[in-house]
């Protein structure tokens, strides 16, 4: 028996665009994750494959997580030599995202067009394709792909997985419909490595990070349905410039007690970044989008000014307004 996904088809503007294109830079987003350079690879060796010349960019490195993935070493932090006839942001939900590559100035010929999956995404592409229903930016490109009637390599269906597989966390997060499971078995019988996809992208960290991540559960607290913890500028002065400790927030919520969790982050430059996750029920959403940031219900994030203790207050006060149960 063969199984059929149902296939979502990107608007036909965009398919007509691509199609048309000479030299498309694409963009994965800053602090690029699993979703965002798997994404911008894949959509890279899809164009690649049709006849383009693509750039792939992207402002900050390559996670050491992520140095598997064939063809990431071409990815750029610096485009200024190339001249794009369009523009594609993957994985953003709005500009600030693609960073420093991102030049009006100099792209202001070249149409915009934005592949994205966040609920808060704000249009902000002159050809929009935003489809919150999927898991990953990468679920998208797999879509873009067989609209474009291409089979995938095994490169190129590695890269797809790693953008499902880091976005649901290995296929356990309340998205991760049959339909997304159907696509990364369709990836494996193209060759994609499932497990070793999963041991490099979501189980290898570094020394540094294991110990960061005891300094910070260090200050765990719970309040009601809130369980949250700090990450202060203090305790990573001997971890050799590592900032965030990824992971911890989505482990936090696995408290019996937990709705919603909380990590506050005192970036280098004093401002402080607050990622959340909540459980299915719950909604992160709108906090992080009424700070200046943006996410999806489950999962949202946002950078505001201020002091650690009075980020914490701004945010548990804005938790206790818009959820009941945080009392
Ligand atoms: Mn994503």
């Amino acid at each position: 028996m063969t199984t059929s996904i149902n296939l979502i088809t990107p608007p036909g503007e965009l398919l007509e665009l691509i199609e048309s294109a000479r030299r498309p830079l694409l963009i994965a987003h800053i602090a690029p994750d699993g979703d965002a350079i798997g994404s911008l690879l894949a959509a890279g060796i899809l164009l690649h494959y049709l006849g383009k010349e693509p750039l792939l960019a992207c402002q900050d490195r390559v996670p050491v997580t992520l140095r598997f993935l064939p063809f990431q070493d071409q990815i750029k932090s610096d485009v200024r030599d190339f001249d794009p006839d369009v523009v594609i942001a993957v994985d953003s939900s709005d500009p600030s995202r693609m960073g420093a590559i991102y030049d009006p100035d100099r792209f202001y010929q070249a149409p915009l067009v934005v592949i994205d999956h966040h609920v808060t995404n704000v249009h902000f592409g002159d050809i929009n394709w935003v489809e919150p229903s999927c898991c990953a930016a990468a679920e998208m490109i797999y879509y873009l792909m067989r609209a474009l009637d291409v089979t995938p390599t095994k490169e190129l269906a590695s890269c797809l997985l790693t953008g499902l597989v880091t976005d649901t966390r290995g296929f356990r997060t309340a998205n991760t419909t049959a339909r997304v499971v159907g696509i990364a078995s369709k990836l494996m019988e193209a060759g994609a490595p499932l497990n070793r996809i999963t041991e490099n992208a979501l189980n290898s960290r570094s020394y540094d990070l294991i110990s960061l991540w005891g300094r910070v559960l260090g200050t765990v607290q719970r309040d009601g349905g809130i369980i949250s913890v700090s990450n202060e500028r203090a305790m990573r002065e001997d971890l050799n410039g590592i900032i965030r400790a990824d992971g911890v927030v989505s482990f936090i919520l696995g408290a019996y007690a937990a709705k919603v969790a909380v990590v506050l982050t005192e970036l280098p430059e004093g401002k402080i970044e607050c990622s959340f996750r909540a459980r299915p029920g719950s909604d992160v959403a709108t906090i992080a989008l009424q700070l200046g940031g943006g996410g999806h219900p489950l999962a949202s994030g946002c950078t505001v000014e201020g002091t650690l203790p009075d980020v914490r207050q701004q945010v548990f006060a804005l938790l206790r307004e818009t959820n009941a149960w945080a009392e």
